[in-house]
């Protein structure tokens, strides 16, 4: 029952969507804050974060990381993407020889119009910013590092089943071997291995640009402050303008704070530099030493610490900023 009535929703706000001239882009899109909160499930988004933490830390290498992946292959699948792995042995800056794959999920390819939804799937293999010295060879559970942007795109993946012929057609990366880097210091291209080795060779020869793309990081935790980040204001203002203004229509300027946050090495700025205009919606704390959440790179990013209520708005954000009428 809750199915039929989700889908006839999704029906209405399609129609509702395509139909410009019969009212107005205004009330169109009124409609579609609406809707949104259906079709965007958070628990469903929820269990999908806690499904990988289920495998254990997602560490490359790891059994946890190869079942996590072929889990991740399945589900994209299991919602209609055309799904690529692009396996890679990629050197990390300690030596170790990371076997890593990147995961896309392409839906409706013959679209022109396209976005990029990206997440980093591995985990850190050492919670070096752990209060405890005893802990900083312990693997990152990664339940906000990694987990939670992944969960919010399964789900988004799940939503773009339910849809026959959106405006846009959605490609969803899930990056490998992010968060092996090196901390301190200036070893900028230890970080993002995946994001590198994706940009430099695509995972298919005609592989159309998107337009432009969205990287989320850390988008689960119960305080989560997302701060405009300084590199994705300098490459891609319009694509911040469009999912900040997303957020107030839904009532989300709580979490999308119209503030500048500090500049942060990730996904995002490979795939800037290979000339998509991309954000990172991060989770920035002004007053703490690292610029994060306290549990970032410790024991304790758990799911404990994971809140349905911040994966909701930053879903229904993107889903309402993929549904609204073109600017
Ligand atoms: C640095 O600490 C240099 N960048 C943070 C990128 C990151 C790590 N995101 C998640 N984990
Ligand atoms: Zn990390």
């Amino acid at each position: 029952m809750k199915a039929a009535k989700s889908l006839i929703m999704v029906l209405a706000l399609w129609m509702a969507a395509s139909c410009a001239g019969k009212s107005t882009e205004k009330s169109d899109n009124q409609n579609i804050v609406a809707q949104v909160s259906i079709i965007f499930d958070a628990d469903s988004a929820y269990s999908f974060v806690a499904q990988q933490c289920a495998f254990g830390s997602r560490v490359p290498n790891s059994d946890a990381h190869k079942k996590c992946g072929n889990w991740l292959t399945d589900k994209l699948r299991s919602y209609g993407a055309s799904v690529t792995e692009q396996c890679a042995d990629l050197k990390a800056y300690d030596g170790t020889v990371l076997h890593a794959r990147n995961i896309i999920g392409e839906f409706h390819k013959e679209k022109t119009e396209r976005v990029l939804l990206i997440a980093h799937w591995d985990c850190r293999p050492w919670a070096d910013n752990d209060p405890d010295p005893n802990n900083h060879n312990v693997p990152v559970m990664g339940a906000n590092d990694g987990a939670s942007g992944v969960g919010v795109l399964i789900e988004i993946a799940r939503v773009i089943s339910t849809i026959d012929n959106p405006n846009v057609g959605i490609d969803i990366l899930l990056v490998d071997a992010e968060d092996w880097g090196e901390t301190g210091g200036n070893n900028e291209n230890s970080w993002a291995l995946g994001a590198q080795y994706w940009t430099a060779h695509p995972h298919r020869a005609d592989y159309r640009r998107p337009t432009y793309g969205i990287l989320l990081d850390m988008v689960g935790d119960e305080n989560a402050a997302f701060l405009q980040e300084y590199y994705s204001r300098a490459y891609a203002p319009t694509v911040m303008d469009k999912i900040w203004k997303a957020a107030a229509e839904l009532g989300y300027s709580n979490r999308f704070i119209n503030s500048h946050g500090g500049a942060v090495t990730d996904d995002h700025v490979v795939i800037n530099r290979a000339g998509i205009p991309c954000i990172d919606i991060i989770d920035q704390r002004k007053n703490s030493d690292t610029g994060f959440c306290e549990q970032w790179h410790t024991v304790d990013d758990q799911m404990s610490h994971i809140s349905t209520e911040t994966l909701k708005a930053v879903g229904q954000t993107i889903v309402y900023a993929l549904l609204e009428k073109q600017q």
